[in-house]
């Protein structure tokens, strides 16, 4: 999977993407990530990629024309037309782990990192296909967001984890937060590993697992029960522990 980064920092990517798991995806050829510098698009000598705000206010607006410039550049010199373009915004839907494992499939994306005050409002109608934000916050600026997509992305193209397994666990994935894992040493300052644990009965492992997940879910994250991940026999044994199925 190709993946092209447009931003203005494009030192902020370096060791992010040089460690891990994203490196190794990147080593074995599975992922190709190039940054780019909008400024390298600019013609003027300052390298200008901002400007005022037309009808006034506070801060700068990132100029349509190297962002244009640049997708445009980049498109040509691939011969690809239908790529997904993504906008960094906050102003974006909010990126989850179902968008994630549909980027995952494509063979190639573009991401744009916005900046400074905003963006001008051309290239949100005109060139991205989409916009993404990662939470309701603000950051200084889209390369961390960006960050943040790539390694959820990356870490799902088919082949880069070790199994498919372990993605397939993770919290998530499956619209339920993780149980609880533990390793050795089996009782440390008192504090000893469920026994089920110990058993070698992996049906009741699973079963307890599992429990353990919905319990979490309901208790930290119960907005996230409502999407119907269970099935009838989890929502009765969910009642029968007076916890809100919904
Ligand atoms: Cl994608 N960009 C910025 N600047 N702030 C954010 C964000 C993106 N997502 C959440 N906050």
């Amino acid at each position: 999977m190709r993946i092209d980064i447009l931003c203005l920092f494009p030192e902020v990517f370096a060791s992010p993407l040089n460690q891990s798991i994203v490196k190794r995806a990147t080593e074995r050829g599975l992922a190709n990530i190039v940054i780019h510098d909008i400024r390298d698009y600019t013609h003027d000598k300052h390298r200008t990629a901002d400007d005022y705000p037309y009808g006034g206010g506070p801060g700068m607006v990132l100029k349509p024309e190297p962002i244009f410039e640049a997708v445009e550049a980049i498109k040509q010199q691939l011969g690809a037309c239908e790529v997904p373009v993504i906008l960094l915004t906050p102003q974006g839907r909010l990126f989850s782990q179902s968008l994630a494992q549909e980027l995952a499939l494509q063979p190639h994306i573009m991401l744009i990192c916005g900046h400074y005050e905003g963006l001008d409002e051309r290239v949100c109608e005109h060139l991205a296909t989409d916009e993404i934000s990662i939470g309701d916050y603000v950051l200084s600026g889209g390369e961390l967001a960006a960050l943040v997509a790539v390694d959820a992305i990356v870490r799902l193209i088919p082949g880069v984890l070790g199994s498919e397994f372990s993605a397939n666990s993770d919290s998530h994935s499956n619209g339920l937060l993780e149980y609880p894992q533990y390793t050795r040493p089996q009782t440390y300052r008192d504090w000893s590993v469920p026994s089920i644990l110990l058993s070698g009965n992996h049906s009741e492992i699973a079963q307890w697992r599992r429990r353990q997940a919905i319990l979490r879910t309901a208790k930290r994250r119960p907005d996230l029960l409502k999407k119907g991940s269970l099935c009838d026999e989890e929502r009765k044994w969910m009642s029968e522990n007076l916890l809100d199925p919904r």
